[in-house]
């Protein structure tokens, strides 16, 4: 049985809601994502955020239009709680013209202007440049803005971490560097691959500030991310966040899981945030069975909509392979 631990919060009931709504949109969107690889609609690698919504969106609650964030190629999850459009992202997975990253990125490479979402990242690691340089940007245009790099606990045995967390905080650069350890690096277990599995406390290496959160619980990211987040706005100095979370399924689709036991699975879902938060809502925030219900049914329409929208997009036409990838002189993709 879920916690029902802080199921009385400041938090108004519409914001729960929001943020509710956008856990549910994650969880139905990856599992139809999942079913639609098993017909073989999607090909290449397919890597869910089932287990870890309440880490993106108790996070991303908190973005301003400014702000950039990077991630790894467990990048839908992220990609719909800043908003990013489900058809676009069902259609990226698909391979579609009308995708996120217009069909080239695929499952991995998810993409969006709008939301300063500079993408997914195939490479263990390979983000942090990329984050650290969106926090210098910030520091040049001095538009106040934060820089959100999330990883995985696999990345933080990876040397670009290290190099990244130094000149960020040798520049005063505002990242904000968001581990998501979900307890595995592929069927590796982290205690098995960290020498300090103390991620916070790398952050002493660096003289900057390190917090471990509870990943599962919404109250406790939403709340405390909204204050750390505040304080690199203003202080430009850079943290690391060490977020306990976990996957409920593989590291991919075709990974069976076989490295860890059903209770242990278990033992994560019962502390799972959208039924900790529904439950909340419906026994002290005034949400009806009924609303809850219908919510549900809306957000598994809207991805229904999104799977058939990809299904009827067409593909990427030949003369797009050589079509944004570098930039004209001009500055035109
Ligand atoms: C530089 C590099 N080394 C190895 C791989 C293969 N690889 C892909 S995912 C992964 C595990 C990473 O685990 P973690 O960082 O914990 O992220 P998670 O998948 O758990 O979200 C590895 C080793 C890679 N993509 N890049």
């Amino acid at each position: 049985m879920a916690s029902t631990k802080n199921e009385v919060s400041s938090l108004t009931k519409e914001k729960l809601v929001e943020m509710l709504e956008k856990m549910l949109v994650i969880r139905h969107f990856e599992e139809a994502s999942i079913k639609a690889y098993q017909q073989k609609k999607i090909a290449g690698f397919l890597h869910t955020y089932i287990g870890q919504e309440a880490v993106g969106v108790g996070t991303l609650a908190h973005k301003l239009p400014q702000d950039s964030v990077v991630t790894t190629y467990r990048c839908h999850g992220l990609y719909l709680a800043l908003g990013g459009n489900p058809k676009a992202g069902m259609a990226e997975l698909f391979g579609r013209i009308t995708g996120c990253a217009r069909g080239k990125g695929g499952s991995m490479h998810f993409f969006s202007k709008e939301h300063n979402f500079l993408g997914g990242h195939g490479i263990v690691g390979g983000q942090f440049g990329v984050g650290i340089g969106a926090a210098f940007k910030s520091n040049y245009d001095e538009d106040n803005a934060v820089s959100m790099i999330f990883f995985g606990d696999g990345a933080t045995v990876q040397g670009t971490l290290h190099e990244s967390m130094n000149l960020a905080a040798l520049w005063d650069l505002p990242a904000i560097f968001i581990c998501e350890d979900n307890q595995y690096g592929m069927g590796t277990a982290c205690t098995r691959a960290i020498a300090n599995t103390d991620i916070a406390s790398k952050a002493e290496a660096y003289g900057i500030k390190g917090y471990t959160l509870n990943g599962m619980d919404l109250h406790e990211v939403h709340d405390r991310m909204g204050e750390i987040i505040k304080e690199v706005r203003a202080t430009r100095r850079p943290v690391l966040i060490h977020m306990k979370t976990y996957r409920y399924f593989g590291h991919s689709v075709s990974d069976a899981g076989l490295y860890r036991t059903k209770d242990e699975v278990d033992s994560w879902k019962a502390k799972d945030p959208i039924q900790v938060i529904s439950r909340g809502l419906i026994e002290s925030k005034g949400l009806s069975e009924d609303e809850f219900k219908n919510l549900q049914k809306k957000i598994k329409s809207q991805v229904q909509e999104a799977v058939d929208f990809a299904d009827e997009s067409p593909e990427p036409p030949i003369e797009e392979l050589t079509q944004h990838v570098y930039m004209d002189e001009a500055g035109n993709p």
